[in-house]
């Protein structure tokens, strides 16, 4: 009688995400803020630590802070499966978004070692810094380092809006690490996430196979006009930033509704100077996140994009300087590892689906050397990068119930 399969420990899954998750809490939500390299990202940093100590693992820290814990007492030539995700948040962030995939990580780690099962290749967990991006763009920054995407110089000297820099605040905070990047490439990479999205919740099904990872296109624009008063100063005479900001603001819209499909256009980050209510302003710096599976289409609508800001601010007699983001071609993951995902969800009874990821992710940049797939699971009412957003605990356990499973098949895959 074949015996059953391990299972992970769900409540203290569910009791680490809310440890963590109390860690930047937004006082009367069940939300956090530890934006990446801030004194909560450190907290956040050393609660997982405590816990990747306590299983005994092997701890590096990287030149950009990434973390990753392996399992010791393998031949240091076998690589290792690896999972993670990460566990700095965007400011309205909850408590699932990375963070299941770490803890997620670390509970099968956890699982592996109670339940004495003998693996000929160790498991590993890591968490890359930067994910989201929201302070120092681009996005994946910590993981697009491990994989020798961005030398480390380069990220290193990235700074946020108030001029603080990547390396500077790695040290403020101790995480300057030691450990190479470009680092170790695993054996193979897969990991657990929310869906973040609402086609899982809609359709009924447990677990998200996911193929690949849509493009991203991040630009910063700065327009500037000519700042006067409100009152006197004649429509014909003015160069109003705002009125250009709005203007694209609906264009992207409009794009989106013209070339329909994928394609999503977003305008999240609009701040206006002096911001008065009566004072034209004399600058606008406005973000334009742009994302569609296909890349070809993506390109057309960022030509287009271009286009209308630079006829916008000429009619208006506004300047216009542009910085990219962040600028990520779509992804498709290994085809031996998404079958394998959708094949373990089947043998525990779980309902999948096969679907692209509208976030970004670590795992897309792990696909660049690695094997690599991803599992998701449901996201209460679609809705993420909100301090809402909620997963139930039983597709948490669903989730990474399929996480061990796959991590435990891949350490007999030899990908020949
Ligand atoms: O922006 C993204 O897709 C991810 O949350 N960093
Ligand atoms: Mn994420
Ligand atoms: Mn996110």
């Amino acid at each position: 009688m074949t015996s059953a399969p391990p299972r992970i420990d769900i409540d203290r899954l569910v009791r680490r995400l809310m440890e963590l998750g109390e860690i930047g809490a937004i006082a009367g939500t069940t939300g956090c803020s530890r934006l990446a390299l801030t004194d909560d990202d450190r907290a956040g940093r050393d609660l997982v630590r405590t816990w990747m100590d306590e299983l005994g693992l092997d701890i590096t820290t990287d030149g950009i802070g990434n973390v990753v814990a392996t399992m010791s007492g393998f031949d240091p030539s076998i690589t290792p499966v690896m999972t993670g995700s990460h566990i700095d948040t965007v400011a309205t962030g909850g408590r699932y978004d990375g963070n299941l995939g770490v803890l997620a990580g670390l509970e099968v780690i956890e699982t592996v070692l109670t339940s004495g099962i003998e693996l000929d290749r160790p498991l590993a967990v890591g968490w890359f810094t930067d994910e989201e991006g929201a302070r120092f763009p681009p996005d994946m920054l910590g993981s697009l380092v491990y994989v020798g995407g961005m030398p480390l110089e380069e990220a290193l000297e990235i700074t946020d809006a108030d001029g603080l820099s990547v390396g500077d605040e790695l040290d403020r905070i101790g995480y300057r690490g030691a450990g190479p990047t470009p680092g170790r490439v695993p054996h193979s990479y897969v990991e657990l996430h929310i869906e973040q999205g609402p086609v899982l919740e809609d359709e009924d099904i447990t677990i998200g196979v996911v193929e690949g990872v849509q493009g991203i296109s991040w630009t910063e624009l700065t327009l500037t006009g000519q700042s006067c008063h409100a009152g006197t100063t004649p429509m014909r005479l003015r160069h109003d930033p705002a009125f250009v900001a709005a203007d694209i603001t609906t264009f992207v819209r409009d794009l989106t509704t013209e070339f329909g499909g994928a394609q999503v256009a977003t305008v999240g980050a609009v701040t206006l100077t002096p911001n008065l209510v009566n004072v034209v302003a004399s600058t606008a710096t406005m973000t334009v996140d742009l994302r569609n599976t296909d890349d070809a289409i993506l390109q057309q609508v960022e030509t287009r994009f271009r286009g209308h800001v630079a006829r916008a601010a000429e009619r208006e007699g506004v300047g216009v300087e542009t910085r990219t983001l962040a600028r990520f071609e779509p992804v498709d993951f290994d085809r031996r590892v998404i079958d394998l995902v959708e094949a373990c969800a089947a043998e525990r009874g779980l309902t999948s689906k096969r679907m692209p990821s509208g976030a970004g992710h670590d795992a897309q940049m792990f696909a660049r050397v690695c094997p690599t797939a991803m599992i998701f699971t449901k996201s209460v009412n679609g809705i993420s990068h909100n301090v809402t957003e909620f997963t139930a605990p039983d597709d948490l356990e669903a989730g990474a119930n399929v996480l061990l499973d796959v991590m435990l098949r891949l350490t007999r895959e030899d990908f020949a």
